[in-house]
């Protein structure tokens, strides 16, 4: 395949292929950005001839198991066929061009890595969302980004249903299963049918490339929207050095393909390095079978959220024998200093926080090689320059509290997202004078290490969800019982900060048991908006307290939960 990068060699005046020492270069900004950059065609096509050349060692690209036997192991070549294919279903019998948006509701299947190499190789815009979502939540997605197309599985067909006469962008149904469903074009079906004839297009090294919703203290999810090289090269030293992947590493990294830290760990970092993505299909998380999982397979790298660390640590680790695990990963929420102290105590190894945004990536990270700190996120990663700043975006002192910031001025930096689509107003408040604040307060010691403070919002960061109170406070106003609510973060043991409701019963219901009605609000929840997002904690309370102009004082109630004055 003819290679697609796009520098000009120096001596020849030829095109040679982009290097993994370009990427380097250009996160150490000593290079400038390729007009035209695709992952599919300059880093994963270039693995698959180093696969040929021996130049890689005979590793599988994807090794995906479920658990009952089944297994998958590609090759980069065969990762390169396959998704050649899937990008011809796409382009073919679904009809999309480049630049259409696809919404991508997928468990953890081998298909979910094919969509999204097709996506890149046909330039469309690519929208994970996790099999969680409900049919108001799909409904919003569908809509607000004009998708032309849902690939989804078949747990996710019963609310598509329910919502598409609403959809009038959506031209197109695509399920991902052995069965068929009427109104649904079978992937299965048409992949065995299609070629894997397929040219990967040649995208713009700022042409969108995906779209992640991410939730807010107001409204509804923003459209987070990164382009081809923000997510295709902007990962490259978080790779080297904060996963420290070599291409004969095999790393497990367990989120939720609706995330972006899916793609950060199990697609972007792990592929610019050649390694091998492993993913275990495990529907419902279960600890034991985590740990049986890391003693049975060569897994190497291992990257999870604390939640999953605090989990496992009340588990007897010294009874199991991980098979070659050496370097273990976390992200997405605070990990408290115990947890790691207590990880290391039993298995001899240490764990490397990092910390990051669906909108800017990894901002810091605690890089193999430095001294960790124990309960610090680490140093920033370049190449950001992250600082601490008042609200009038001056620098503070080490030492001094204010919010976490990354300069984004002269020049933004080219990992960043680009924008929230169609939403100028809310892409402008996340810049306060030359930096994009990240809304978490924190503080910078001498040393350059950060330390995470908390939200300066009212976002509940739980089991590392970022869960907007307003969403669910909107799932809850729908049930009869409810008159009004505030939905705040209270501490949780295991889960770092857990959804709490203060709930304001209606008339109707205000003698009614009060575990019960908890349980029934829970469920009700569960079932309008994504479950992770239900309040594990309700309290009923006769009113909440408002400023004088009406407006709920959530910051009251959060203080109260966390024993602040
Ligand atoms: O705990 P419960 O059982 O009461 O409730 C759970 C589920 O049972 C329930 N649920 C799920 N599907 C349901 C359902 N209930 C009814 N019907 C359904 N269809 O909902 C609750 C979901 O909670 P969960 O997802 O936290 O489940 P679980 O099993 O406790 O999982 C624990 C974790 C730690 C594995 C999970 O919380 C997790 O994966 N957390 C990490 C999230 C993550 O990856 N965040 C990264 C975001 S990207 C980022 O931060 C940027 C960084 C650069």
């Amino acid at each position: 395949a003819k290679p697609t990068g796009r520098y000009l060699h120096k001596d020849h005046q030829l095109w040679a292929p982009l290097t993994l020492a370009d990427f380097e270069a250009i996160n150490r900004c000593e290079k400038s950005l390729p007009k035209n950059f695709n992952f599919a065609g300059d880093v994963l096509d270039q693995w698959s001839q180093k696969e040929k050349t021996g130049e890689r060692p005979a590793n599988p690209a994807l090794w995906w198991v479920n658990g009952k036997g089944d297994e998958v192991k590609w090759s980069f070549e065969e990762l390169g066929f396959l998704s050649r294919k899937a990008a011809n279903v796409l382009t073919k019998p679904c009809g999309l061009k480049r630049g259409d948006r696809v919404a991508v509701i997928l468990p953890r299947i081998p298909e979910w890595w094919l969509i999204n190499v097709a996506c890149m190789r046909t330039g469309l815009v690519f929208m994970p969302g996790t099999t969680q979502l409900r049919a108001k939540d799909i409904l919003y997605r569908l809509r607000a980004s004009k998708a032309k197309c849902i690939v989804a599985s078949e747990e996710v067909v019963p609310a598509v249903e329910s919502i598409v006469s609403e959809c009038p962008d959506l031209k197109t149904k695509l399920l991902v299963s052995p069965c068929s469903q009427n109104g649904w074009l079978s992937f299965q079906e048409l992949f065995q049918s299609t070629s894997a004839e397929h040219s990967c297009v040649e995208t713009g090294s700022q042409e969108p490339m995906a779209i992640y919703f991410t939730s807010g203290t107001t409204g509804s999810p923003k459209m987070a929207q990164h382009s081809q090289s923000s997510l295709g090269i902007g990962y490259t030293l978080c790779g080297r050095y904060w996963l420290d992947l070599k291409s004969s590493d095999i790393i497990w990294n367990i989120s939720d393909t609706g995330w972006i830290k899916a793609a950060i760990g199990s697609v972007f970092s792990s592929w610019l390095q050649g390694a091998c993505v492993f993913v275990h299909r495990m529907a419902q998380f279960d600890t034991d079978t985590f740990l049986d999982t890391l003693t049975t397979y060569p897994i190497t790298t291992l990257c999870s959220a604390p939640t999953v660390y605090r989990m496992l640590v009340q588990k007897d680790l010294k009874r199991y024998k991980f098979k070659k695990l050496r370097h273990c990963l976390t992200g997405g929420e605070p990990l408290n200093p115990e947890v790691l102290e207590q990880w290391k105590a039993q298995t001899g190894l240490e764990l490397y926080e990092g910390y990051g945004q669906t909108e800017v990536g990894i901002i810091c990270a605690n890089q193999k090689g430095q001294e960790i700190k124990s309960g610090s996120m680490g140093k920033a990663v370049l190449p950001y320059d992250v600082q601490i700043i008042d609200e009038n975006g001056n620098i503070l002192p080490p030492g001094k509290e204010g919010e976490i910031a990354l300069r984004l001025k002269s020049t933004r930096p080219f990992c960043f997202f680009s924008e929230y689509v169609d939403n100028p107003e809310k892409t402008a408040a996340t810049v306060r004078g030359d930096f994009y604040v990240t809304g978490d307060r924190g503080v910078m010691d001498s040393d350059g290490y950060f330390w995470f403070v908390g939200r300066a919002d009212d976002v509940i960061i739980s089991s590392g969800y970022r869960i907007g109170p307003f969403e669910v406070e909107s799932a809850l106003i729908e049930h009869p019982a409810v008159a009004e609510s505030a939905v705040v973060s209270s501490p949780d043991p295991i889960r770092g900060e857990v959804v709490k409701a203060f709930v304001v019963l209606s008339a109707p219901f205000k003698s009614s048991n009060p575990e019960k009605l908890t349980l029934a609000l829970q469920d009700h929840v569960k079932k309008s908006t994504a479950p992770y997002s239900y309040p594990r904690k309700v309290e009923f309370v006769p009113e909440l307290p408002k400023t004088i102009t009406g407006k709920i004082k959530r910051n009251v109630l959060r203080d109260h939960e966390w024993g602040r004055t």
